[in-house]
């Protein structure tokens, strides 16, 4: 039996029935386009569109019209376009050994004419999609580089108060506050100066960097002050990190002394008082004569040294 087909001005004869059946195999893809969690997939997934157009336009090509789709060749330009947007660099150019029969097909068959027109068009696919691809690597880590820049203290390398609020909202059970404040930092401003004070800090921080667990996290509360907020760690886990901490410290810089208030979530200490029971811990470990530490709601003195 004959495939019905119509004649129109600008695309030759199509087929109706081939038309039909392409047209209904996209309904699937168009619901799935709009219900599938793609932002939460990997980049990797979006190929699935480029791919299933040029296989659609390549059927297209062969089945619906009569004579090629040439008209329909455009749109392979659009593809790299979005490839480019959507994917990482080489990728453009790893699809070719997939666009070119596609693009062939679209056209129908391989003559001189499309021989002539072939380098013209896969120059131009890959420039545009793996330059893209690059300015868009550009862009990301770009962003990466400005996020981490807002939400880090220079000084110390350690987060700054931005992302505080977010770490004591997320607050549970077990989890704890350790507080920490240098000892008569003043002191050793007056003796080093504010360049040699910011060294200190400095070094803190980085110290402070390699006695927390992956994840911990620790900002700059205030000049000299620093927050570690380590979830689950109980008494326990925040003694451990404490007395680390001490010990890494008192071999870098041995005439500098911090003081610590831990505070830990539990029944007594509710989440949104969590900050103020460890700042009020570290108020009575300085006035216990510094170098030392304070639990909220510890009664005996816990000496660092
Ligand atoms: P205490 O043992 O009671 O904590 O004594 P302290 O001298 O440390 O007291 P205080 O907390 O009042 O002093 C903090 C000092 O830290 C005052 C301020 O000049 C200094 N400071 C704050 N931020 C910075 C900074 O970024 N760099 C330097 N070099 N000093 C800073
Ligand atoms: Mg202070
Ligand atoms: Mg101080």
């Amino acid at each position: 039996m004959a495939i019905p087909t119509v004649a129109t001005s600008d695309l030759g004869r199509v087929h109706i029935s081939a038309m039909l059946l392409l047209g209904a195999a996209d309904v699937p893809l168009a619901i799935a386009a709009l219900v599938m969690p793609w932002d939460r997939w990997s980049r990797r997934w979006l190929l699935c569109w480029p791919l299933w157009v040029m296989l659609s336009l390549a059927a297209a090509g062969r089945f619906a019209f009569a004579d090629g789709a040439a008209s329909l060749g455009g749109f392979f330009t659009l593809v790299f376009v979005y490839i480019g947007m959507t994917q990482s660099r080489w990728v453009s150019s790893a699809v070719l050994p997939i666009a070119l029969p596609c693009w062939i097909a679209t056209y129908g068959t391989l003559n001189r004419d499309l021989w002539l027109r072939l380098p013209v068009a896969v120059g131009i696919w890959v420039l545009i999609g793996e330059t893209l691809a690059t300015t868009q690597r550009q862009m990301r880590e770009l962003t990466r580089g400005r996020a981490h820049d807002a939400s880090t203290d220079q000084l110390t390398g350690l987060d700054n108060r931005r992302e505080l609020g977010p770490k004591l909202a997320g607050l549970a059970d077990g989890d704890a506050l350790l507080l920490l404040d240098v000892d008569h930092f003043k002191t050793v401003n007056d003796r080093f100066g504010h360049a040699g004070g910011d060294k200190v800090l400095s070094d803190l921080g980085a110290t402070i960097r390699t006695v927390i667990r992956p994840g911990d996290s620790a900002v700059r509360f205030g000049g000299e002050e620093m927050l570690l907020v380590l979830p689950g760690a109980h008494n326990g886990g925040a003694l451990k990190v404490v007395r680390r901490l001490h010990d890494r410290w008192a071999q870098l810089q041995p005439g500098i002394t911090f003081s610590a208030g831990i505070a830990v979530v539990s029944t007594n200490i509710p989440p949104q008082d969590a900050l103020a029971a460890a700042d009020a811990s570290l108020y009575q470990a300085k006035r216990a004569g510094r170098d030392c530490w304070r639990f909220a709601a510890d009664t005996g003195e816990l000496a660092l040294t």
